[in-house]
């Protein structure tokens, strides 16, 4: 089979290349990404040399690249990760956020369409479903919890799943949609709290904690994460959203002193600043579906992966210098 894989050179993404390029020696990879800020070709260049793997340099958006691209290619599965995926620069500027998530996601359907994929897959985020409060921890999204958005981000990603929604019922495209809870492990991009509080940190900078820190977010390991959307993509039924949680709730200021207590770092780096506006209160995922039907589990509890991923940054911290030096910019030529 061969699959396209979009945003393959941001976090989540490079991930699920280096996962299923190993697993899956039979089939091929293609990897697309514009490589905006956020794309990074040294999370996949040590793939370049793999028979089953491709990179191409292209945007979704483009509609006459995009329909190029599937009559050469004739892919069997499209999985959609390349997104804008930062809340705080939806707040900042919006229009980029709907122009790649919700026209993007479209561009790719109709391709997806007119060239008979058997599945499309749209990778997709608990925050569509809104927030819980926080003295109610005996409430979970299921994949029936009613959409509900804060941000900009949330709400292209919802007007996303909805778009991906309409392209089953109306032109029977075999789409499904993944929800997942917060990412973490190597490759993240220095803007999402974890490598933000290791870059700032290892700096002996103070690291910002919006408003007091009692937001709580569900986190999970980009591992767990991909095995879930590989699964979905492969056994998973047609028309289907399933939710991908890590059963690791914990509220910010407690992942980010477990972050310092690794490093060595006294608490006095931890600067309170100004909250952000519309924040979430608490996201919260019942994984039940996708564990009962696909037989998925998460694998890591949060104490062991976190702790792996900050030895991770630790190892690598070419390659957070390069992100924050500009030089990662010129790791890809045309
Ligand atoms: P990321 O920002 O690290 O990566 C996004 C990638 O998409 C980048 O490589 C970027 O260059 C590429 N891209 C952006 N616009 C593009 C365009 N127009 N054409 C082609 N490529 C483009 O994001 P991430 O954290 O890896 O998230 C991947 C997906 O998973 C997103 O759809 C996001 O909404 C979703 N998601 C993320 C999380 C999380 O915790 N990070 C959780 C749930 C869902
Ligand atoms: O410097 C910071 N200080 C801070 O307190 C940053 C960057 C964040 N925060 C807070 C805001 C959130 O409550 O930490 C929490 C996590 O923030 P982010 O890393 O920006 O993630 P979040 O907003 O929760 O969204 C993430 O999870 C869902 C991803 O960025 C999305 O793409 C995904 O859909």
């Amino acid at each position: 089979m061969k699959f396209l894989i979009t945003g393959g050179a941001g976090f989540i993404g490079s991930n699920y290349c280096h996962y299923v390029v190993d697993k899956y020696p039979e089939d091929k990879f293609v990897c697309l990404d514009a490589l905006t800020y956020a794309g990074n070709y040294n999370n996949i260049k040590s793939l370049e040399n793999k028979e089953n793997f491709k990179f191409v340099h292209g945007d979704i958006t483009d509609r006459d690249f995009i329909d190029k691209l599937f009559r050469e290619e004739q892919f069997d599965v499209v999985i959609n990760f390349a997104a804008e995926s930062h809340v705080d620069n939806s707040i900042k500027n919006p229009g980029i956020f709907l122009t790649t998530n919700i026209i993007g996601t479209q561009v790719l359907m109709d391709a997806s369409l007119k060239y008979n994929v058997k599945r499309y897959h749209q990778v997709s985020t608990d925050e569509v479903y809104g927030d819980l409060p926080l003295d109610r921890p005996d409430l979970l999204f299921t994949e029936d919890t009613p959409i509900h958005t804060s941000s900009p981000y949330s709400s292209s990603k919802a007007g996303a799943d909805l778009l991906v929604g309409a392209y089953y019922r109306t032109f029977g495209l075999p789409v499904t949609i993944s929800r997942c809870s917060n990412n973490y492990g190597p490759y993240q991009f220095p803007e999402k709290l974890i490598p933000v509080i290791f870059s700032k940190a290892m700096k002996d900078e103070h690291v910002p904690v919006y408003g007091t820190g009692e937001n709580i977010r569900d986190w999970i390991h980009v591992h767990d994460h991909n095995v879930g959307v590989d699964l979905i993509v492969r056994n998973g039924k047609v028309g289907e959203v399933y939710n991908l949680g890590g059963h690791s709730e914990r509220n910010n200021l407690t992942v980010v002193k477990t972050i310092l207590k690794q490093l060595g770092k006294s608490e006095d780096l931890i600067e309170f600043v100004e909250d952000r506006k519309g924040h979430d209160l608490r996201y919260a995922i019942d994984s039940t579906k996708a564990e009962k039907e696909l037989g998925w589990n998460r694998t890591y509890n949060f104490e062991d992966g976190i702790k792996e991923t900050i030895d991770w940054y630790l190892n690598n911290q070419d390659w957070v210098e390069d992100i924050l030096n500009g030089n990662y910019k010129n790791a890809y030529k045309d």
